[in-house]
């Protein structure tokens, strides 16, 4: 059985102030660009990609001894920012009057089996003006500590994104009703492992249910309304908290870099993607902000770390100084550096 999977991302711009995969998983990229009218991207779409990779790769965990390849082609098309999913999906079980299947990407990370053979796992279609306009390549996606210009959207960040689809958050419900194709119990009815967790109750925000996902939350996640492959909703929507998630469905801001969060984790794990560790470490930047009162607010991920903060001028020959240190939180301020541009890292102690 074949279902046409989706996936739609829709973002309201709005301004703010990694080579190749590490761990167990490998991506390798292939360009859909016939007339080569995209070559002078390919390069650095690749490396993007690759580093968004690794960022997943990091917290996936294969069967023993097996390398999975997910084979992600690219292609270009109209659309006005970029998306990401899986090509096939992969029978899981039967439940609750469904069959259940879990993306493309999961199950070759979940039984090491390639679901479609040689053919591409996961297609990422970028928007042609996005890709000129829009998208910021980091020159060093894998370390991913130059500043973001306030212009752009950071395509690791996207990548990241979009590879999130392809793992896990996507299904067959309506964005507008909820509703799966075929009601539990009728002959053929199929949801994905993301369907099998939305409460389509009462709505219209409608709610993820996951026992982790739930746990680190403190309750359901609220799901972005109408597009309900997504996290959060602007408030005073259900869920304003997690508009700066990586999965959110309201805004990608420019100028900034997105990571995986605690909370994208909780739901893969709740959906059944197998992973190392279900919670971030070391923790991550998520922003880093000056405000008008002289400091700049830095934001990371994870919670209640020793970590120290260190700023270097100069990345090609740095010298890391400590800025602050803190145990608890998730985000502190110091005084704005005077002058020139600054480089930062988190560092666990
Ligand atoms: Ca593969
Ligand atoms: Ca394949
Ligand atoms: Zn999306």
């Amino acid at each position: 059985m074949t279902i046409a999977l989706r996936s739609f991302c829709l973002w309201t711009l709005a301004i703010l102030s990694a080579g190749p995969a590490l761990g167990d998983v490998q991506f390798n990229v292939s360009f859909n660009d016939p007339d080569g009218s995209h070559a002078a991207f390919q390069s650095s779409i690749r490396s993007a990609v690759q580093a968004a990779g690794a960022q997943w790769a990091r917290y996936l965990k294969p069967p023993a001894g097996m390398t999975p390849s997910i084979e992600v082609q690219i292609n270009f098309g109209n659309q006005p920012t970029a998306n990401g999913t899986s090509v096939t999906s992969g029978y899981v079980a039967t439940r609750g009057g469904y069959d259940v299947f879990e993306q493309g990407m999961a199950a070759e990370i979940r039984t090491g089996v390639d679901p479609n053979g040689t053919s591409p796992d996961v297609t990422i279609e970028i928007g042609d003006t996005y890709l000129r306009n829009e998208m910021w390549f980091d020159p060093d996606p894998a370390t991913r500590l130059a500043p973001v210009p306030v212009t752009r959207t950071d395509a690791v960040s996207v990548f990241i994104h979009a590879l999130g689809h392809a793992l896990g958050f996507n299904g067959w419900r309506a964005y507008d009703t909820g509703q799966l194709p075929l009601e539990a119990g009728e002959d053929g009815a199929y949801c994905s492992t993301f369907d099998e967790h939305i409460e389509v109750d009462p709505g219209p925000e409608f709610l993820f249910t996951g026992a982790v996902a739930e746990a680190r939350y403190g309750g359901p996640l609220p799901l972005t309304a109408g597009n309900i492959d997504h996290l959060a909703n602007a408030a005073p929507g259900l869920g304003a908290d997690l508009v700066p998630d990586l999965m959110n469905g309201v805004v990608y801001y420019r100028g900034s870099r997105y990571f995986i969060s605690n909370i994208d984790l909780a739901v893969m794990q709740d959906i059944g993607v197998p992973l190392t560790r279900s919670e971030i470490f070391p923790p991550q930047i998520l922003s880093l902000k000056p405000e008008s009162n002289g400091l700049t607010t830095v934001q990371w991920t994870g919670a209640n770390y020793r970590l120290r903060l260190e700023q270097t001028a100069s990345l090609a020959d740095p010298v890391w100084v400590t800025v602050a240190r803190q145990v608890e939180g998730t985000k502190l301020s110091f005084t704005t550096p005077d002058g020139g541009t600054q480089f930062y890292r988190l560092v666990a102690e």
